[in-house]
Parts: structure tokens; sequence; C-alpha cells
């Protein structure tokens, strides 16, 4: 049979059946229910050998995002699409169906991801539109037996982070944004959210009567809002500020939508996060300094700019500069040299020597270093906000260099306990700022067994007794010693537990509020099973607060 859900023009999307009249898939598309991915680094397998012919005779490999609910939304890869590509397009697909808390339209999108899941919805990567429109009888005979919804994103119009078409002199738009934003629309956003589908219906046949959008010739008018949708999502995001003139949407940046297409901004501002909640990858082969935030001669950095996660890939000696918003920077095992800018960062440099870059001279800031992590916090306001930094090795402020080696770290790891039924000893951590008025202290344990109940403890004395009530580990604490058991915690699979610490209501004694000055040792009980019941504990480590 023909499948009714597909269009074959790359930028239009057939939608034209109601969500009753969608499949559930078949023997063609239930083949891929079930492949177990998670064995992979970055989740993309080979197509095992029980799925259909119809589809290993086009695609070799698969990657799924699994809705809250289980159901697999598939991705199938064609052998000429790396793996880069499509691990980035599923990074967006995520974005688009993650919450995005507090927004008017997408503080819960699980029935939209569970649509989208129940559906088998599926990305078909493909190197060209040439290998798609023209890729043989195979290809077609996929194209039309093939039983659940199709959206297409073609590998060579998948623009990755850092690389000559994406930070050349004529940058080029990534696609991932709009076919994934089709694909999320079509089978996760009508099916379950009909009121903002009519929002945005009645923002698109607004915006085609008052000239704002001219859809592309040909374009069925039941098209309109996908493709509507899609271009304001992109220039909402930056990705046309390039090219003003592009002859579709008569705005290119943010501040003109707000002024010329307010309809189309709440929407937007109402589903999507204002700037990008998924990691971007600059890839190996760039040179020089990643900006993601403006920068007037770089023409990129009009979208790289919305970019909140950016990694670095390879050993280049690259520089990396973060925007004004709260993000997350890591380095590569080159030197690297980084700069969070305002808001509260995360920068981690990884292996090389790396260099945090400061705008302010070094009197400006405090820096705090607590269990490995160093803070730096700009006391003038509205500038560097406030890092926290992993593996680095120097400070760079206006009047100098300071080495990291320079600052001792308030935080103490004494007294360790024993083995438990992993064979490994459990490890606390503290992460946060030993700065009371930071009120900021947060309590980690890991190399537990997993799936088992446990709660941390704290107290301001020291002390070791050695099994406890017939546990087989040490309680590193002494004195007066408080529970943390309105936070009773289980184990993850990877043996991890943790939990933020209220440092104005510690546990015991009861409501106490930890003051400059003061010494806190913390530790975690936890239950075990080695190989009969018992409990064992993490080591020690204290905190010198000031
Ligand atoms: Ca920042
Ligand atoms: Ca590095």
């Amino acid at each position: 049979m023909k499948n009714p859900f597909l269009c074959l023009a790359p930028l239009i999307v057939c939608f034209t059946v109601t969500a009753a009249a969608l499949p559930q898939g078949g023997p063609i598309a239930g083949s891929l229910d079930n492949i177990d991915t998670s064995g992979s680094p970055d989740g993309i397998v080979p197509l095992p050998g029980t799925v259909h012919p119809t589809i290993t005779n086009v695609f070799d490999r698969y990657t799924k995002i699994t809705a809250d609910n289980g159901n697999p939304i598939h991705f199938l890869i064609h052998a000429n699409v790396s793996n880069a590509k499509v691990a980035h397009a599923r990074r967006i697909l995520e974005q688009h169906m993650t919450d995005v808390p507090g927004s008017t339209y997408g503080s819960d999108k699980r029935a939209l991801r569970e649509s989208m899941g129940n559906l088998r919805a599926t990305m078909m990567f493909f190197p060209t539109i040439d290998s798609l429109d023209n890729g043989g009888p195979q290809v077609d005979q996929f194209l039309d037996d093939y039983e659940a919804p199709l959206q297409d994103l073609l590998g060579d119009e998948i623009i990755l982070p850092g690389s000559v078409r994406y930070v050349g002199p004529n940058p080029e738009r990534d696609a991932s944004y709009e076919e994934l934003v089709h694909l999320m629309h079509g089978y996760g956003l009508i099916p379950t959210m009909p009121a903002l589908q009519s929002q945005i219906e009645n923002a698109a046949s607004h915006a085609v009567s008052a000239g704002l959008y001219s859809p592309p010739p040909g374009l069925p008018a039941a098209d309109i809002p996908f493709e509507y949708l899609a271009f304001t999502m992109e220039t909402w995001y930056g990705m046309w500020a390039h090219e003003p003139n592009n002859g579709e949407y008569v705005f290119s940046s943010r501040l003109e939508m707000e002024a010329g297409d307010p309809n189309i901004v709440s929407i937007l501002e109402g589903f999507f996060p204002p700037f990008h909640s998924h990691r971007a990858e600059v890839v190996a082969t760039f040179s020089g300094t990643f900006h993601a935030r403006e920068a007037s001669n770089l023409e990129y950095s009009f979208k790289s700019r919305y970019l909140n996660h950016v990694e670095l890939l390879g050993t280049a000696n690259t520089a990396l500069r973060g925007n004004r918003e709260d993000g997350t920077l890591v380095g590569n095992s080159g030197n690297n040299r980084m700069q969070g800018a305002g808001g509260q960062d995360h920068l981690d440099g990884q292996a090389g020597f790396d260099t945090g870059d400061y705008i302010g001279p070094q009197a400006d800031y405090g820096v705090y270093l607590m269990d490995g992590i160093l803070t730096v916090e700009d006391t003038v306001p509205n500038r560097d906000g406030l890092d926290r930094l992993v593996n680095f090795e120097q400070l760079q402020f206006t009047d100098g260099a300071v080495q990291l080696d320079t600052y001792v770290d308030t935080a103490n790891h004494y007294c360790a306990s024993t083995a438990n039924s992993t064979g490994a000893l459990a490890q606390i951590h503290v992460v946060g700022s030993p700065l009371v008025s930071h009120q900021d202290l947060s309590l980690t344990a890991s190399n537990l067994p997993s799936s088992q109940f446990g709660y941390f403890l704290c107290s301001q004395s020291p002390g070791l007794i050695v099994g406890p009530g017939g546990s087989q580990g040490n309680l590193c604490l002494g004195g007066v010693i408080g529970r943390f058991v309105t936070q009773v915690q289980m184990s993850g699979s990877d043996g991890t537990m943790g939990i933020d610490v209220n440092m104005a209501a510690m546990p015991d004694p009861a409501q106490a509020v930890i003051q400059p000055g003061e010494t806190w040792h913390f530790a975690c009980w936890f239950r075990d099973l080695d190989p009969t019941p018992t409990s064992n504990f993490t080591g020690g480590v204290s905190v010198q607060f000031q």
C-alpha cells in the first residue's frame, strides 16, 4: 500500500490524516520495537537481523528516543549519514519534546511524547535528496510499505556546530531543527494539544493575510501552519539573521518578531526553551574561538548566541565564549581558554592546561575551592556572575594569571569506610560553595550498590565507629549525629544518590543553621546485600564554612 503519511518534497510534510486513523505499526515498523541501544556510547546501533528486510535493504543503523510509557520514536539511518549528525539531530528532537517548566503550553509534554511513541513516529536519514527521491526500487518499496509516520532529514542539510558550513563566511541553516519540529508537530502536538494547534493556525492565517509570511509556492493550504511554525521557530532562534531577505518571512530576529508578529512569539515562548538546552558539540576540525554569544563580526553567532551547552571535541587548543545566561561549557583535551560570561556557568576544562578568563581584576572576585570544584564569584553585579570550574589549571584576570594550586580546598576527605557488595569503597562528595551566604550545598554518594535505600548524615564532630549496629562499614562521625531522613534516597542503577542541603535547617540539632567559621562533617548510610541484608557507609568529608 502507498504510505499515506509521506510527502517526498523535502520541505513539505503531509498532515492530511487524523490521529485516530494513524497506524500503530505493523510487521515492518513493528520489527523495530525493542531494539536494545543501551550498550552503544552514542545510542546508535547496527540494525539487528530481526528487523524486516524492507528496512534493512535501505538503512544500516538505528537509534531511538523512548517515550515515558516505553514506546519508541524510531530513527532509521542510511549508510552514508554519520553517527555524529544523527546524534546531533536526536538531541534537537529531545529538546523539542522536553518540558519547559513554567511555560504556557510546554510545561508538561508527556502526552505529546507518548503520542509520538504510540504512533511509532519515525525519522529517516538519507544523505542527499537524490538518494531519497531516486534511491531505487528498495527505497520506493520502503516508502510505500512502511506502516508508521515518516519524516525525512538529509545528512547534507545537517550542519554541525563549528563545521565550515556552520561558521563559514556564508553560514548555512541547519535543517535539523525544522524537520524534527515537523515530526513533533504532526504526531505529538496535534494529537494532544488541539487548543495550541488552533492558535498556531490562527497565527499562520494572520501572518499570511498581513503579508508577514509567504508560503513556498505550491505549498498545500493545510501545510501552511506547519511550515510557518518551523520557519518562525528558526527565526526566533536566530537562524535567519544572516539572510534577512529570504523571501519567506519578513522578520529576521526575535526583536523584530516581538514588535511585528507577537501572536507567534507568545506561542514560541510558551512551548520552546528560550535558549537551546541541547548539547552542541563543536566539531574537532574547528580552531580559534567558538562564540556561543553574539559577536557583530561573526554571522554564525546570530544563531550560536542561543546555545547554552557547548562542548569542544578533538584536541585543538580552542577557546570557548559563553553568553549571559546560565550555561555549561566543556573543553576538549587541548589547552582551552573558556569564559562563562554572565549567569551561573559550569565550566569543565577536561584534559590539557585550561584557563578560565575573567574581565575584571582579581580583587573583584571571590574564589573558593571545595572538593575539587572551584567557585569564582564576580562581586561586580551584571558582569561575570558565578562560575563553577573543574579541571582547570589557571584563572586569567585583567591584572594577571593565578595558578589553581594557589587555592586551598575547604573540603577534606577523611576516614575511609570498607568495601561494600560492589567490591568498592563508597565515596561521598560535596558540591557547591563553602560560603554560607551562597546557601549552595549538595551531597552526592557514589560506588553504592544499585536500588538500595540510604540517607545522608551530618555532625559537627568527626569520629570512627567500626560496624555500628551490625553494619559492615564504619561511621566516620561522632558527637550529635543528624540524619537527613526527610530526604531518604534510593540509589540508581549507576550506584549514586544525592540531596540538596538546606543549610538553614540542618536535621540535628533540629533546624540548626550553618554559621561561617563552623566545620561540618558528612557521610552517607545505605542498605546493602552482601550477601545477606546489612548496611554500609561512605567515608567522611568535612567542610569548613566561611
Ligand atoms: Ca553564561
Ligand atoms: Ca582542555
